[in-house]
């Protein structure tokens, strides 16, 4: 795959800050270092470098940490998250619908892939079970039909087109009126012309009579950091609903092509990374950086990680730092901890991660959890509040009120002890792993 040297040198400069043993300020310098001289090497444009590594540096070196992941995890999700922003945010899928038909004219200039990608498109869409049908409107090369027939035939597309005929605009009203039965018409325009103002001049009189439903410029990846140009050339003359970009594959110029279309705010929808039919996928940043970053699919996981970021109300924590800390808290500390569970296996899928809680103390939380509530329950406000008056005989009553036994309420109240001077010796250290956003982990 084309970018997979970027992605390889990215993922390289990750795997440093998996191993360090310490992140601090030159290990965040050194991994913006590597991203830095990564892109550059990726024909990314230097000033689009040097914003994105500043912005990844500020947030490493700036941010709170949120709550529930270590200072390591929070930098990989900064860059991930500021590799995806860099990608641009937007995606617009091409939306479509069975019997409302769709019309989609590509554009772009001569060999950038439109009629490779026409086919790869009317593909995309006939394996989602939709009715896609070419037309092909270059009527200024030879053979441009015959290349869209070729294509088409392989995968048994509808294609039409008309070898005899001088207008554009007349091809694609022929073309529509025969497909009217179609999902989704696909319609690809010719690209070389005499020169290329009156190629622009032919898409915005294709445009203004057959009035697509949206307009997609196609851009050739090869070209690197002049898709900008390209790009925005296109986006004055005639209104881009989005833009595609070819050959990704076995291209050092990926990086640039992709950033520098990311950079001109129009949204990318596909990518194309082969010759054939099916080399084609919808553009995900996030998805596409995850990969990237040999990683998967990242946004699960952030999704997990914003989950995790639970509640503890900053008052409540701070009476809790303060030295009060009941029964009822200790409760709510192991729901929380049980929904982090769930996290820290998740964490653990991923190359290089760990993760702070003790595994027996998650185990613990989630195996016992249920029989606490029912202890805890059966308990008076004031023995909640106050453990220290437990004696025998409300030992004996909250396991008979519990269904459990003497030795299993005993067993809570020495958890609850050692719990309690846990957070004393996290407090002393400054470090709580356990609370919620009110709480940042390195506290002042
Ligand atoms: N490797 C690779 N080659 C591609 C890709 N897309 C298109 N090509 C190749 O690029 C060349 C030009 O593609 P076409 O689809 O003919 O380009 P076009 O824009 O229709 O060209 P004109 O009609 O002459 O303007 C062909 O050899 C394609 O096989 C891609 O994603 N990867
Ligand atoms: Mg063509």
């Amino acid at each position: 795959m084309a970018l997979e040297h970027l992605g390889s040198s990215l993922y390289d400069a990750l795997k440093k800050i998996f191993k360090a043993s310490l992140i601090d300020e030159a290990t965040i310098k050194e991994l913006v270092h590597d991203i830095q001289r990564a892109l550059l090497q990726a024909d990314v444009n230097v000033q689009l470098v040097l914003d994105l590594s500043k912005r990844i540096e500020e947030r490493a070196t700036k941010e709170k940490v949120p709550q529930g992941i270590s200072r390591r995890e929070h930098l990989i999700k900064v860059v991930y998250e500021e590799l995806t922003r860099f990608l641009g945010e937007k995606t617009t899928p091409i939306k479509t619908e069975p019997g409302k038909r769709k019309t989609i004219m590509l554009v772009g200039i001569q060999g950038s892939g439109k009629t490779t990608t026409a086919a790869k498109l009317a593909r995309y869409f006939q394996k989602r079970g939709l009715k896609p049908a070419l037309i092909c409107v270059d009527t200024y090369r030879p053979g441009a039909y015959a290349q869209l027939q070729q294509l088409a035939n392989k995968t048994n597309l509808p294609v039409y087109g008309d070898t005899k005929a001088k207008d554009p605009v007349k091809v694609a009203t022929e073309g529509l009126k025969l497909f009217n039965d179609k999902d989704i018409i696909i319609i690809d325009t010719a690209g070389r012309h005499k020169e290329e103002q009156e190629l622009i001049k032919e898409m915005k009189t294709l445009e203004k009579n057959i009035k697509p439903d949206e307009v997609i410029l196609i851009i050739d990846g090869t070209i690197g950091q002049q898709a900008a140009t390209q790009a925005k050339a296109f986006h004055e003359a005639t209104p881009i609903g989005s833009i595609l970009v070819t050959k990704l594959d076995g291209s050092a110029r990926g990086g640039g092509a992709l950033s520098a279309v990311a950079a001109t705010g129009a949204p990318i929808t596909f990518i194309g990374t082969g010759e054939k039919t099916e080399d084609i996928e919808p553009f995900v940043p996030s998805r596409f950086v995850g990969r990237l970053l040999g990683m998967g699919d990242l946004e699960t996981l952030l999704d997990k990680v914003r989950e995790a970021e639970i509640k503890v109300p900053e008052k409540k924590a701070k009476a809790i730092l303060s030295g009060k800390f009941t029964l009822t808290d200790m409760y709510e500390q192991f729901e929380a901890m049980k929904g982090m569970g769930t996290f820290g296996k998740l964490l653990k899928m991923l190359p290089g991660m760990s993760y702070d809680i003790p595994k027996d103390m998650l185990d613990m939380a989630e195996g016992r959890l249920e029989k606490w509530r029912v202890m805890i329950q059966s308990m008076t406000p004031e023995e909640r509040d106050n453990p220290k008056i437990f004696n025998s005989s409300r030992m004996r009553r909250v396991a008979r009120g519990s269904g459990t036994s003497d030795k299993e309420v005993k067993e809570l109240l020495k958890q609850y002890v050692v719990m309690r001077r846990m957070l004393k010796t996290l407090r002393r250290k400054k470090k709580l792993p356990f609370f919620g956003k009110g709480l940042p982990l390195n506290m002042k």
